[in-house]
């Protein structure tokens, strides 16, 4: 599997991902602060988007770190990344899976921009709600689905870290500690050493 990356991006979801699942990978960078550098072809037909994480795994093809992790953890089910298709905890895996594309990040950015709040309309309902869901989903955890790690994690987890590391992480005890615990994961230390 070849993994187009870059340092200091949303990558180190992607490399934290394929470190937990101990996955044998190759390290494709993709500058995307110079696109005149040279390219690898497979990336043009992984991203469309030109985005930075994706994938090419043989003839798969993906970019998107929701994505990149709901592909890795049903491929790999050895690396119990994700709750069994049966499983009723199945459920609330895919409604975190997509809590950070579809409510964290647009509502960081709402944050980010100043814009208006505009919680009825707003896909995200806002910044302060989505911290509130987010804390009381995380609860006593000590993993999004409680006691099972999942991709999840990997996923809302990160932005727990992204939040902190862009001091936009309000007071919170519950999401302070939640990042502490991802941080401590071999495997995320792993993937900062890998990330430069
Ligand atoms: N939803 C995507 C977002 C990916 C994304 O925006 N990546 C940025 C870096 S963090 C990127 O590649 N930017 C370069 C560009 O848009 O040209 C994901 O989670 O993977």
């Amino acid at each position: 599997m070849k993994l187009f990356w870059c340092p200091q991006t949303r990558s180190t979801r992607a490399l934290w991902l394929l470190e937990e699942a101990g996955v044998d990978y190759e390290r494709v960078l993709i500058d995307i602060r110079d696109a005149s550098k040279p390219r690898d072809p497979d990336f043009a037909k992984a991203s469309p988007m030109g985005k930075v994480p994706a994938i090419a795994d043989g003839e798969a093809m993906l970019a998107d770190s929701a994505a990149i992790a709901m592909y890795v953890a049903d491929k790999y089910p050895q690396a119990k990344l994700a709750p069994a298709v049966d499983d009723p905890a199945r459920a609330q895996y895919y409604w975190w899976m997509i809590f950070t594309p579809g409510v964290i990040e647009p509502a960081m950015a709402e944050k980010f921009s100043g814009a208006e709040p505009n919680p009825l309309s707003h896909a995200w309902g806002s910044f302060d709600l989505m911290i509130e869901t987010f804390e009381k989903g995380v609860g006593d955890g000590p993993w999004i689905l409680g006691d099972q790690f999942s991709a999840a994690d990997i996923m809302v987890g990160s932005s727990a870290c992204f939040l902190k590391q862009f001091d936009m992480l309000p007071d919170s005890k519950t999401l302070e500690a939640y990042a502490k615990r991802c941080m401590a994961r071999p495997a995320y230390q792993r993937a900062g050493d890998l990330n430069g």
